[in-house]
């Protein structure tokens, strides 16, 4: 038995908001998981600390699933972004214990390693089609093999995807949500000319990625991905909201463009009709919001069933934490696909040491035991909590719309 004798929430702000969740054993290993929910950090940390944390104490760390089922199932009050979040976190802190435990770096827990590396995508953005090829140049140069590429729309003030600062994008920029304003009309034939340009700049080697950020009915995504077939996207993501599952079923009949969803998604169940009628090529559920390691792994293998592959949300409100316990699942995963790779700042890898590292458009977790991720809580208690909220979307006729 190794008793967890301690658990507690630690809130910092390194440039952006992250919650971790720190765990303590009788044996003096410890280890931690990510808990963010952008936007909605206080809730996940008083689910944790208020709900969850008194439960824990006495435990014994080892019995991972046992502790993640009767998380799940003991709440009566299944599912849904915090609840899954708060087991995420516990969960990834007890594989890293278990893990430290045996010496180990978590991905040989899991089943050891299924390739050399994980291959990441970037993004590339900008205000105008010229600005986002040439960061697009940028990351090849880096050594990237996929590359997402977001440009701003002519005629609208703003737009998803495209920062301020370019290689560290966080769009949860102010106190009270900001107002942007969207037009389908405007955006739709964009993309295929940002693509057409992307393949004269940067050739055929790469992979190239875009995301609609939920914003089209499914016969406009059918008309995008259409179009972008000659352009042999890697994928179209989030292509309309995905809480109809079926209606993926219509962009399917008219294009071959491979489709990505799920950063949103919380469990298995979010994307069980996705998967079975073979309505999309990756599932992007990650380990912070669905749940950890265990439940994450599960929506792995019903996906390989049905040959969907993984391509896992690594945008930056996903804590290195997050990104250290992802890259340990996607080096196992048979059925991997890609991983989204959002850098943090300086700031934010000072606060979350970590063993994984970037070379020739790959990730690696590293070989330390455990996940190789840990917060330094001296340096995290320097960077107070600041609220901060992602934007809402209105039309042009103010008509509230998906962000
Ligand atoms: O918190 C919201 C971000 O994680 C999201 O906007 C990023 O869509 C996103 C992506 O694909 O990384
Ligand atoms: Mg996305």
């Amino acid at each position: 038995m190794l008793k967890i004798t301690d658990a507690r929430v630690i809130i910092t702000c390194p440039g952006r908001n992250f919650v971790t969740l720190k765990i303590e054993t009788s044996a003096g290993i410890h280890g931690i998981g990510d808990a963010t929910l952008n936007g909605r950090e206080l809730a996940v940390a008083s689910y944790l600390t208020d709900h969850v944390l008194p439960t824990l104490i006495g435990r014994d760390a080892q019995s991972i699933e046992d502790i993640w089922q009767y998380l799940y199932k003991g709440a009566y009050w299944r599912r849904g972004p915090v609840t899954m979040a708060a087991i995420a976190a516990v969960d990834t802190a007890l594989w890293d214990i278990k893990a430290k435990q045996a010496g180990l770096p978590l991905y040989q827990l899991l089943g050891g390693a299924s390739r050399t590396g994980v291959m990441v995508y970037g993004h590339a953005n900008g205000g105008t089609l010229e600005e986002t090829i040439a960061e697009a140049v940028r990351y090849q140069a880096m050594g990237y093999k996929a590359i997402r590429l977001q440009s701003g729309v002519p005629g609208l003030a703003s737009t998803y995807g495209v920062s301020r600062d370019k290689l560290f994008y966080e769009p949860a920029d102010a106190r009270l949500p900001t107002e942007n304003v969207w037009s389908t009309h405007k955006y739709l034939p964009t993309v295929p000319k940002l693509f057409e340009a992307a393949r004269e700049a940067l050739g055929w080697d790469v992979h190239l990625l875009h995301d609609v950020h939920h914003r089209l009915t499914p016969i406009e995504a059918g008309r995008l991905g259409k179009d972008l077939e000659p352009y042999r996207p890697f994928w179209l993501e989030d292509a309309t909201p995905a809480e109809n599952q079926a209606a993926f079923r219509l962009i399917r009949q008219h294009t071959t463009t491979p489709l990505a969803v799920g950063e949103i998604f919380n469990t298995i169940w979010d994307c069980k009709q996705l998967i079975e009628e073979q309505l999309i090529d990756y599932i992007r559920a990650t380990v912070v919001h669905a749940g950890g390691i265990t439940h994450l792994r599960r929506i792995a293998s019903l996906a390989d069933l049905y040959g969907v592959k993984t391509g896992s949300h690594g945008a930056t409100d996903n804590s290195p934490v997050c990104m250290g316990a992802a890259l340990h699942f996607d080096l196992w995963v048979p059925n991997f696909g890609i991983q989204e790779y959002m850098r943090h700042t300086p700031e934010t890898d000072a606060v979350f040491p970590h063993a994984y590292s970037f070379e020739g458009g790959d990730l690696h977790p590293g070989e330390a035991p455990g996940h190789g991720v840990d917060i330094d809580e001296a340096l995290a208690a320097t960077f107070p909590y600041r609220p901060a909220s992602l934007p809402v979307n209105r039309l042009e006729d103010g008509t509230l719309f998906n962000w």
